[in-house]
C-alpha cells in the first residue's frame, strides 16, 4: 500500500504539530500552536511560546486543567506555571500577570468545569 503522507519542503517528517521538535523527542506531539495563549475563549494576549521539550504554554495550561478537579487547584497550577516561566526569564512579569488574570477571569465566569476542561482557541469553538 502506498504511503500517502507527504511533506512540504522544510517540514520535518514525524513532527505532527509542526513545532520543529520531532515527535520522538516531543513531550507534547500534538501541541496547541495558537499564536497567543487562549483560555476558554479568552485571549490572554501572551505569546504562546514553545518551551524546551516541545510543549507550548497553552499545552502546560491544558495540563493544569486536565489535572485539576476544581477551580482552586486550576488557579494554583496556572500561578505556579506562570511564576516558573517568569523566574526562568521566558515571560515578563506583565505577561505573568496577564496569564494569571486570564485564568482568574475564566474561573470567575465559572467556565472551568473540572477534569478534562478544554483550553482552545475561540475560533475553534472548543469547550
Ligand atoms: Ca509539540
Amino acid at each position: 500500500m502506498l504511503n500517502t503522507c507527504t511533506y512540504a519542503a522544510g517540514d520535518l517528517p514525524g513532527d505532527e504539530d509542526q513545532d520543529g521538535v520531532a515527535d520522538p523527542e516531543d513531550a507534547c506531539p500534538q501541541s496547541n500552536m495558537s499564536p497567543t495563549v487562549v483560555i476558554a475563549g479568552r485571549d490572554s494576549g501572551v505569546a504562546n511560546i514553545l518551551l524546551a521539550g516541545g510543549c507550548t504554554i497553552s499545552d502546560k495550561i491544558a495540563a493544569c486543567s486536565a489535572a485539576a478537579a476544581q477551580n482552586g487547584a486550576f488557579m494554583s497550577c496556572v500561578v505556579r506555571l506562570s511564576s516558573n516561566l517568569e523566574e526562568e526569564g521566558i515571560i515578563t512579569s506583565d505577561q505573568k500577570r496577564a496569564l494569571d488574570v486570564c485564568a482568574a477571569r475564566t474561573v470567575q465566569a465559572r467556565e472551568f468545569k473540572g477534569h478534562g476542561w478544554f483550553i482552545g482557541t475561540a475560533d475553534r469553538g472548543n469547550f
